[in-house]
């Protein structure tokens, strides 16, 4: 039986170059409806993306405001640099698989909290608690969850602040609360973090000696921000704002601060 349209549709397939054999109007329908579906999914996850890089965006942005703000008044930054990430698509279905959890796209935006990714690194360790205070003061910040691997190391040795957050990304459709990881660890942090993940983090090393040469190499990391820190505190206790000359030139150097 023909369809009504059937013969537009036919025109349609000739004209986008389908080879012969598979214009059957049947075949046809069944491929329209599957590849109907499949971008469904395709345009949901790519949806989820968005909001998703949107949402980094966003904390980026706050991030970077919330450093200025702090340099203009304390004439420092605390934030040394800011990275960002969207998790590849290969690690979150490995990180579903892991966990045994169904491969969707509602499931993703469920369960998994670390596809939007920001990694802070600051100079100093209290930087980081200061950070993380001024972001979770913004009022549409959701705090969610907390891991303070600073307080309580890894086993490994691994040292950062982990908060997940929630923040509201306004889309065409409404607005979609999403959810990014921000990791905060110090520039020495860092450089133990980098390395280790490089040359052991997911590996299967079995050798005692070397994950606690790894592990010694993360204290000594620890001890040299704790000596760093006390430092600067002492110096800037010995810092005399008081003479009238040292306070203009502390006034034009917050003035000098670039805003861009
Ligand atoms: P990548 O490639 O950095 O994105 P899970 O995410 O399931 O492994 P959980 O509990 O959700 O575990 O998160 P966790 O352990 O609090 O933090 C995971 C992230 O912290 C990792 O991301 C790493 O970035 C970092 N991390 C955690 N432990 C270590 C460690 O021992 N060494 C190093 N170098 N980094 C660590 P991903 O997604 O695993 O990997």
């Amino acid at each position: 039986m023909e369809h009504p349209g059937e013969n537009n549709e036919l025109t349609l397939w000739e004209n986008a170059g389908f080879p012969e054999q598979v214009q059957d109007p049947k075949l046809m329908r069944l491929l329209m409806k599957g590849a109907n579906n499949v971008l469904d999914v395709m345009l949901d996850y790519k949806q989820l993306m968005f909001a998703e890089s949107s949402a980094m965006k966003i904390i980026r942005t706050k991030l970077e405001i919330l450093d200025t703000e702090f340099k203009m008044t304390h004439n420092r930054d605390p934030i040394h640099s800011i990275q960002t990430r969207l998790k590849s698509q290969a690690s979150i279905l490995q990180k579903m698989s892991r966990r045994g959890i169904e491969p969707t796209t509602e499931n993703m935006e469920r369960y998994i909290s670390d596809i939007a990714g920001v990694r802070v690194i600051c100079g100093y360790m209290d930087d980081i608690y200061t950070v993380e205070k001024l972001l979770i003061e913004h009022e549409d910040i959701e705090l969610l969850e907390r891991k303070d691997y600073i307080l309580s190391p890894k086993p490994s040795g691994y040292r950062s602040l982990h908060l997940i957050v929630q923040v509201p990304v306004f889309l065409p459709g409404g607005v979609r609360k999403t959810k990014v990881e921000v990791q905060l660890r110090t520039i020495a942090m860092d450089f133990w973090a980098s390395l280790e993940h490089e040359i052991r983090y997911k590996k299967d090393l079995d050798n005692k000696a070397l994950l606690k040469r790894l592990e010694t190499c993360a204290e000594v990391i620890a001890r040299t921000d704790e000596e760093m820190q006390a430092i600067r505190v002492q110096m800037e206790a010995q810092e005399n704002p008081t003479k009238e000359m040292e306070q203009i030139l502390e006034k034009l150097r917050r003035f000098d601060v670039p805003l861009g």
